[in-house]
């Protein structure tokens, strides 16, 4: 390893972090500075692994060489091209592989650099749609409390972490909220979907009641809550939303952000619950988090209202200048690759049972208040300690990396999602390493 890549940077000033507490940050650095496989190397040379595919996206494991190579191929042969009026072979390719592996109907995709340009591409589109049918007074957005949908202002309004809401005035107008599914008195330590809550979908039923069906465009949820702390849908629930939604003209966006590419087991969550959204978001996995970027599938029947009017009229006034972008793209399609040829999802789905006996073995270990899993992800939640909310987990955070495994937490819940690669030996490290910290933490 090179000199420069082990070596501590010495001014951490300049660096504005995101989501992350600067000062205790660079009061106490942890740097990256290499990745492989399954595993992390930090600057003091320690191997690290990793239990969280990074932020939820390296789902291919890291340094894939068919990604690596891909890529680097790519940028010598073509770095950039126009994303308005010019196109590239390798974005239609990607965009007709992606919707071939979701549901007939979804069909079409258009391209983004994140999940938060993914939600609000197509909380417009929503809107966009309504008003080229001639339904333009549908403008109503409804989320759900406790759901992310990233950063944009679109984002936050149907989002419903209020951390990340209040300090921001007053967001879009018109949008309501769902209530969340986290019932913890009756659903604690399922395997699985939680049995109970199903019946909370109704309250969409509440919400038609008071705006009237004529106003509101779209309900957008994560089908599994990832964020938040891992928040399942309770059994029944998509489908009652799905069911409510076509009762009165309701589009139904799912934000795959997280669920997408095989975190499930299954392609995605749409696969998985058997649930068909009008829309769904992706990113992260997209590119196994490589290169950023992100999408958004819609209907054939979405897409189709657009393609009206004269054929030089541009149908949606929207994009990015990296929409498509091909270096982005070449990562995707070898992603892609990698998934099918290594059978990553179906790894998932087969290793699923072993990571949630993993998950519940937890059971009774000090500060442990509930478990969660489905697929390949895993929550833990915690006692609070009175009047310090996050940091007990924030402690174990900090622990479980002293002894060479990342985690992950929000609030005081762990939530762990390691690369679809992972092997029965590193699901036994990470939950023998938090057994061990949760009896060392206060
Ligand atoms: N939707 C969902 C469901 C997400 O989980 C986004 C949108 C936004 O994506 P971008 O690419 O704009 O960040 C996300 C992102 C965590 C964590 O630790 C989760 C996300 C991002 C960073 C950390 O739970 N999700």
């Amino acid at each position: 390893m090179s000199e420069i890549a082990t070596s501590s940077p010495n001014n951490l000033d300049a660096f504005w972090m995101p989501y992350t507490a600067n000062r205790q940050f660079k009061a106490n650095p942890r740097m990256l500075v290499g990745a492989k496989g399954m595993h992390y190397t930090n600057s003091e040379g320690q191997q690290i692994l990793d239990g969280t595919a990074g932020l939820w996206c390296c789902n291919a494991g890291h340094a894939q060489l068919r990604i690596t190579e891909a890529v680097s191929r790519q940028i010598a042969e073509m770095d950039y091209a126009p994303a308005f009026q010019m196109g590239h072979p390798k974005v239609f390719e990607l965009a007709a592989r992606v919707t071939a592996m979701l549901p007939n109907g979804l069909d079409h995709m258009f391209f983004t650099n994140s999940g938060s340009e993914s939600v609000d591409t197509a909380l417009k589109i929503a809107l966009a749609y309504h008003r080229a049918r001639g339904d333009g007074a549908r403008t109503r957005l409804i989320g759900r409390e406790r759901g992310y949908h990233g950063t944009g202002f679109g984002g936050i309004s149907v989002g419903g972490i209020v951390a990340n809401r209040r300090t921001f005035g007053t967001m879009l107008s018109g949008v309501d909220h769902l209530p969340h599914t986290h019932l913890p008195e009756k659903n604690a330590y399922s395997r699985g979907l939680p049995e109970h809550g199903a019946e909370l979908a109704d309250e969409l039923e509440r919400m038609v009641a008071l705006h009237d069906a004529s106003t509101i465009a779209a309900v957008i949820v994560e089908p599994v809550a990832g964020s938040t702390g891992v928040l399942l849908p309770p059994k029944g629930y998509l489908e009652r939303l799905r069911k409510i939604c076509d009762a009165h003209g309701i589009l139904l966006i799912f934000d795959e952000v997280i669920t997408g590419f095989g975190r499930l087991g299954a392609s995605f969550a749409t696969e998985y619950f058997g649930v068909q959204p009008d829309m769904l978001t992706v990113a992260k996995g997209l590119t196994s988090g490589t290169i950023p970027m992100g999408g958004v599938v819609c209907s054939k029947e979405i897409y189709d209202t657009f393609m009206t009017g004269p054929d030089n009229m541009i149908e949606l006034f929207h994009g990015y200048t990296y929409s498509g972008h091909p270096v982005a793209a070449a990562a995707a399609l070898a992603t892609l690759d990698c998934y099918k040829e290594d059978g990553l999802f179906e790894r998932a789905n087969d290793l699923a049972p072993y990571w949630e006996e993993a998950v519940h073995s937890l059971k009774g270990e000090p500060h442990v208040i509930d478990l969660r899993n489905l697929g390949l992800i895993g929550a833990i939640e915690l006692e609070g300690i009175p009047g310090k909310p996050t940091a007990r987990a924030f402690d174990a955070f900090l622990k479980c990396y002293e002894k060479g495994v990342l985690i992950r937490t929000t609030g005081d819940i762990i939530a762990l999602s390691p690369p679809l690669i992972v092997e029965k030996s590193h699901i036994d490290q990470i939950f023998d390493t938090l057994r061990m910290v949760l009896s060392e933490i206060d």
